[in-house]
Formats: C-alpha cells, sequence, structure tokens
C-alpha cells in the first residue's frame, strides 16, 4: 500500500513546525505542514513562553497535515525542563516560565542544604544546569502559583494535554527535571520527600510508544483530523528524539545534536554516576529503550542565533550565509571563548558580552561581525572536541566518528571546523532529526519499523548525509585549545 503518514510537532526554542513523515518498507520522506515563530514573552513576573500561540501553532499545523491525508497518529517533542501548572480543575494557571528566565540565578542555594549536589547527582545522573526543573520549583516555593497547583506538566505533555485531556509525564523528559532517578527509570521519591515537594504534583510516567490519548472533539473539530486519532507518546525531549535518530550503522560513534544548544556525547547501556562524571558536568538522560544519553550541554547556536536578533535590531538585516561567508574569510584563531561561561545565557546583546569576554581574557577582540562569528564557531567546535574526549575517557569508550544532525548541520563551516579539531569524521545529518525520531518511534508503535538499530538504518539509507573528512593536522587547533584555561584540562 501507499506509506503510512506520522504528524510530528517538534517545537524548538526559535519555531514550532508540524511534519509529516510517509514511513515505507524503505522509504522515508518528510513534508514541512506548517512552521511558526516561537517568541518569548516579558511579563512584569519575567520571561515566558507563550505557549497558546504553540498551541494554535500546533493546531494549525495538524489542519496542514489532515488536508495532506492519511495521517495515522500524531507525537509531540519540545525543550526539555519547562513545565505549565494545572490547578484542582485542570486549568492551566498561567504561561509557563521560560528557563532562560533570572528567576534560578540563585535557586540551587535553596536545594544544595536539603540535597547536596554529590547525593543529587548520585540519584539523578543530571548535569547541574541552573535552570533544571527541581530549581525552577525551589525559585517558586513560596509562589502562590505553585501553591494552587495541583498537576506539572513538562512542555510536550502540556501540549499533549490540551490535545487529548490526558495526563501524563513522559520518561526521557521527566529525566531531565532533577526529580527522576537515573538508576530505577522513576521519579524519586526520596528526593521529593527531602524537597518537600508534593509526588501527587508529578503524573504518572509514560514511555516512548505508550498510548496519550486521542483527539478532543473540538481539536478534531479544528483540525479536520478524526476525533479517534491517537496521540503516541515519543522520545518527548527532543535530544532524545535526536538521539534515536542519529543515522549510525557502525559502534563507537559520537553524536552532536546541533541547534540553539550543541549537545554533545554518546550512547550508553547504563548511567556513569561518578564524581568524575558530575565534576565534568556530564550528564545521564533517558533516550528510548532504556538507552542512556551521555552528553553534556554546549551553548550552541545559541551565541550566533542571539547575534543575528542583535544585529537585526541595529540595523539592516544580517542574512546568515553572507554571515558565514564572511567567517569563513575572517582570521582564524584570533580569540576563543568558553561558550559555556554562565555570562551567554540570558537573552542579550551577545556581541557585546563576546567582545567583553575577549577583552577580559587578555585577547583581540573580534572586529566586525565575520570576525565574531569566526569566533564562536572555532569556539563551538573546540567545546565540541574537549566534550567529546572526555566523555569517551569518563565512560571508558572509544570514539571513531561523530554524527552531527539538526540545524547545524547544515553549517559547513562548524562542521569542518569539528572535525578539524577532533580529528574525527563528521557525518553531518539528518537537519531533521528529531522530526525523524518523533516519526520513527510513532512508525514503531504502529509496527512499521522493528527497534532502534532498523530505524537508523533507514534513515542512513533515506536521507542526505554529508560526510567531512578532518585535515589531519590538528597543531593550530591544539594550540587554541591550550589558550583556553589549560588549567582545567580544556585540551
Ligand atoms: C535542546 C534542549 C536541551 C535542554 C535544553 C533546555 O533543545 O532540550 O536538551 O537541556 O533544550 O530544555
Amino acid at each position: 500500500g501507499s506509506p503510512s503518514a506520522f504528524a510530528a510537532v517538534d517545537l524548538g526554542a526559535t519555531s514550532g513546525r508540524v511534519i509529516l513523515g510517509r514511513v515505507g518498507p524503505d522509504s522515508l520522506d518528510l513534508t514541512e505542514a506548517h512552521r511558526f515563530p516561537n517568541t518569548p514573552v516579558v511579563l512584569p513576573d519575567g520571561l515566558h513562553w507563550n505557549v497558546l500561540a504553540l498551541f494554535q501553532g500546533t493546531l494549525d499545523g495538524l489542519r496542514e497535515a489532515a488536508r495532506a491525508g492519511g495521517v495515522i497518529s500524531v507525537g509531540v517533542d519540545s525543550w526539555a525542563v519547562d513545565y505549565g501548572l494545572l490547578d484542582a480543575d485542570g486549568v492551566l494557571l498561567g504561561p509557563p516560565y521560560h528557563y532562560r528566565d533570572d528567576r534560578t540565578d540563585r535557586a540551587a542555594e535553596r536545594v544544595w542544604p536539603r540535597v547536596g549536589p554529590e547525593e543529587l547527582y548520585r540519584t539523578t545522573g543530571l548535569q547541574h544546569l541552573p535552570f533544571n526543573t527541581v530549581f525552577q520549583l525551589a525559585a517558586a516555593a513560596d509562589s502562590a502559583q505553585l501553591q494552587a497547583a495541583r498537576t506539572l506538566l513538562l512542555i510536550p505533555d502540556l501540549l499533549i494535554h490540551l490535545l487529548t485531556g490526558s495526563v501524563g509525564a513522559e520518561a526521557t523528559n521527566a529525566s531531565t527535571t532533577g526529580l527522576f532517578d537515573a538508576r530505577t527509570g522513576t521519579w524519586s521519591r526520596e528526593l521529593l520527600d527531602r524537597l518537600s515537594i508534593d509526588p501527587a504534583l508529578l503524573p504518572p510516567l509514560r514511555r516512548p510508544g505508550d498510548p496519550a490519548g486521542t483527539l478532543l472533539a473540538h481539536v478534531a473539530a479544528a483540525t479536520g483530523l478524526d476525533a479517534r486519532t491517537p496521540v503516541v507518546t515519543v522520545a518527548s525531549h527532543d535530544t532524545a528524539s535526536a538521539v534515536a535518530a542519529v543515522p549510525a550503522t557502525e559502534p563507537n560513534f559520537a553524536y552532536i545534536s546541533c541547534g540553539t544548544w550543541s549537545l554533545a556525547g554518546l550512547e550508553l547501556e547504563a548511567p556513569v554516576l561518578t564524581e568524575a562524571s558530575r565534576a565534568a558536568n556530564f550528564t545521564n538522560e533517558l533516550g528510548v529503550d532504556g538507552t542512556v544519553r551521555y552528553l553534556r550541554n554546549i551553548m550552541g547556536m545559541w551565541l550566533l542565533e542571539e547575534c543575528r536578533r542583535t544585529w537585526e535590531r541595529q540595523g539592516p538585516s544580517a542574512d546568515l550565509p553572507a554571515l558565514l561567508a564572511d567567517a569563513a574569510r575572517a582570521e582564524p584563531f584570533g580569540a576563543v571563548i568558553d561558550p559555556d561561561d554562565p555570562e551567554f545565557l540570558a537573552p542579550g546583546d551577545m556581541p557585546e558580552r563576546i567582545r567583553d569576554h575577549c577583552r577580559r581574557t587578555g585577547q583581540p577582540v573580534p572586529d566586525g561581525r565575520g570576525a565574531v562569528v569566526r569566533c564562536i564557531l572555532e569556539s563551538l567546535a573546540l567545546a565540541h572536541r574537549r566534550t567529546l574526549r572526555r566523555a569517551a575517557e569518563l565512560a571508558g569508550r572509544d570514539i571513531t566518528h561523530i554524527h552531527l544532525v539538526g540545524g547545524g548541520s547544515r553549517n559547513e563551516l562548524l562542521c569542518r571546523f569539528t572535525a578539524d579539531a577532533t580529528g574525527l569524521p563528521v557525518i553531518a545529518g539528518p537537519t531533521e532529526a528529531t522530526a525523524l525520531g518523533n516519526i520513527l518511534v510513532q512508525a514503531r508503535a504502529a509496527g512499521l519499523v522493528s527497534d532502534l538499530g532498523a530505524m537508523r538504518r533507514l534513515i542512513a539509507s533515506t536521507q542526505q548525509l554529508r560526510r567531512y573528512t578532518p585535515s589531519g593536522d590538528t597543531s593550530a587547533w591544539d594550540a587554541a585549545a591550550a589558550r583556553l584555561a589549560p588549567a582545567e584540562g580544556n585540551v
């Protein structure tokens, strides 16, 4: 018969999209049904996601998907850690906070006296990021909103709730909260008790492949989809979906899921919960089929995206291909930065923060946009290199090649720099890894694909990939790496 269609709702930090995937025995075609901006909003109490606009964009996208026809099911993924709260009537208590809001600046100090960072890591295996859900809840502990809340829904689970009325917590995303036990794969009752978080706030867990309800009548009417259309639980943390879609056909691969964030690491069978791993701030987040995503967050294309937003505010629009061409012509290794410096986390004037960082570290200040972009891309390549080398060490694994997936895989300069800096071949693509992971978990639930290996082989044989062979001489990169805090073992 004709290939079956699955609708992936994929919400990213800068845009949301609904992508239709048609899956056959040897075919896999994607079409973008709808793309809509995701524009955070500042309210008096801080920075928020406009979740109602995201829901509306989702409905618009599903309507386009319905028009194309043959939709078997729907899956939803998004970024991690953020949540919406429902009151006792099941009504949404205001717009979710954005993880880049500064309310969490000092929130860890409220958690650590009760559960110290070492113990937190031994249980959750989660990297320390100031915005992990556990710290957001600590920041909100005295708020009237949290006191009125009866149910916490992570963003994809919230969207599913608005589509179906069902309530659940998808496990790969739950693993990013800081309230989830990496060893047992369940909510940590002990942590909840010690942090005085009502366990009833957290819904029962769902795993990728589980059913998540059917469309509410008014959603069916608004989209033209059949009201019996199932919503299927996918790996709802976008990074988990992207890693599921890494087109690996050989062992010993590393991956970099490169979008607003660069998530660089390895796929493991078991978490690494050692003190050395905590000190290096590696995370053990859950992947599909009980795999562990052993990785680190690197600030990623956010640096470039935020520069472009600043430049757009300042004048004529900063077209990406032109910026990248300028960067390619710019002087190599003028200045290198640590992209993970917390000063880069918040929205705001990014070029100025980068110049400031260079001034403070006694380096030449990048002169012009091309130089700033070159500095960002070289610095990201160096961060990719030290992260993957450290991951291999800590997990006791060899890496023979790197799969770079996501929007960043279209950035030839970044792919080439990453290959040259690491001395490893980079296989770039697919760009829409997250949507592909979302779609293939649905296809598997429908019985069309057998397992993770088969999903990856199907992607490898159907999607456009590009191979970057390293130059073979890493000496310039070694020298640049040594300039970055050599004392911290940054090479
Ligand atoms: C990537 C991502 C990362 C997570 C960050 C914040 O989109 O999901 O994995 O650390 O966003 O939620």
